[in-house]
């Protein structure tokens, strides 16, 4: 089975600080043909409202990808055994036109989409999700499980501008590719622009966890309802690095204090084993506001987790098939 399917550079041949920067050290391939699941890039930061900088995310990803092994040592998951993945590469941006940008990132999400493969992306700000859920969510809205220090659905910025990476949810639930009533936001926290801020989102029925509830209750009991809110339909997952305490992840553009232990967003994540997900992103790495690599290193932590929790579901429809 190993030898069909795309393998990492092995470590104890080829040193970790060898070699191409690839995501987990995998093969770059030119597209997602025969994959299962696909890791893609999305460097465009052109909805940041603030410090800008993510669209140096994927590199440094890349970079410290290079840390992960190959075995998931909780789910005993060895990903490159049961699932074929690579590194599609980038898609293509516009650093210079917000709307033109929003297009090429859902042509090239789309091009993954159309060979059958999940895609695994590493932004970028958060509004690249937006255009990622135009690709996913084509035959219907999908449910959405969104770790964030913020909320992302407000209305306009800077007169009536909609598309900035405070807004990308609730242009998502506008477009119908997410289903409100199968939303749930973990982690929100920090001072609002205003105490109705989160008004409309309730509104339209999405369920917002802040940090606040997560600390009384902890992360089992809180994936349990988020389990149950999103049920087995089609479901995206968005892992918003500044859900992380910026005391562990300080690279990211809008950080806010008060938030998860590196510790902690393992155990959540853990927790998506077993959903029925249409993809998944890691997003707002922001290098130029790093330290060490600091943050990297949790983004591409974050990133590894999710591969393993997507690769275990290829897993069981491989099995389901062949039974
Ligand atoms: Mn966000």
């Amino acid at each position: 089975m190993t030898d069909k399917f795309h393998q990492p550079v092995d470590a104890a041949q080829v040193p970790r600080f060898a070699g191409h920067a690839t995501f987990m050290r995998l093969p770059a391939v030119a597209d997602a043909e025969g994959l299962d699941i696909a890791l893609v890039g999305i460097p465009w930061d052109g909805g940041t409202t603030n410090r800008a900088g993510a669209r140096h995310g994927p590199r440094e990803v890349r970079n410290y990808s290079s840390l992960m092994r190959s075995a998931h040592h909780m789910f005993g998951t060895e990903p490159y055994k049961v699932a074929n993945i690579a590194d599609v590469g980038d898609v293509a941006v516009n650093p210079i036109d917000l709307m033109d940008g929003l297009r090429l990132i859902e042509n090239g999400i789309s091009a993954i989409v159309e060979k059958g493969a999940l895609p695994l992306a590493v932004g970028g700000d958060h509004l690249t999700t937006l255009p990622v859920l135009r690709a996913v969510a084509k035959n219907g809205p999908v449910g959405l499980i969104h770790f964030d220090a913020h909320s992302d659905t407000n209305d306009t910025y800077f007169g009536d501008n909609r598309y900035t990476h405070g807004t990308p949810f609730r242009r998502a639930i506008e477009e119908g590719l997410l289903d409100p009533a199968r939303m749930v936001q973990i982690g929100i926290r920090g001072s609002v622009y205003g105490s109705d801020e989160h008004a409309w989102a309730l509104k339209q029925g999405v369920r917002i966890i802040y940090m606040e509830e997560f600390v009384a209750r902890g992360a089992l009991e809180v994936m349990e309802e988020a389990r149950a809110i999103v049920g087995g339909h089609a479901t995206y997952v968005t892992f918003d690095i500044d859900s992380i305490d910026p005391s562990m992840a300080p690279g990211t553009g809008t950080p806010e204090i008060g938030g998860f232990t590196t510790r902690e967003a393992q155990q959540l994540l853990r927790m998506l084993d077993g959903l029925n997900l249409v993809g998944a992103d890691v997003v707002e790495v922001a290098p130029p506001f790093d330290l060490n690599g600091m943050t990297s290193i949790v983004g591409a932590t974050v990133m590894f987790e999710l591969l393993c929790i997507l690769a275990r579901q290829i897993e069981r429809q491989k099995n389901r098939i062949a039974r």
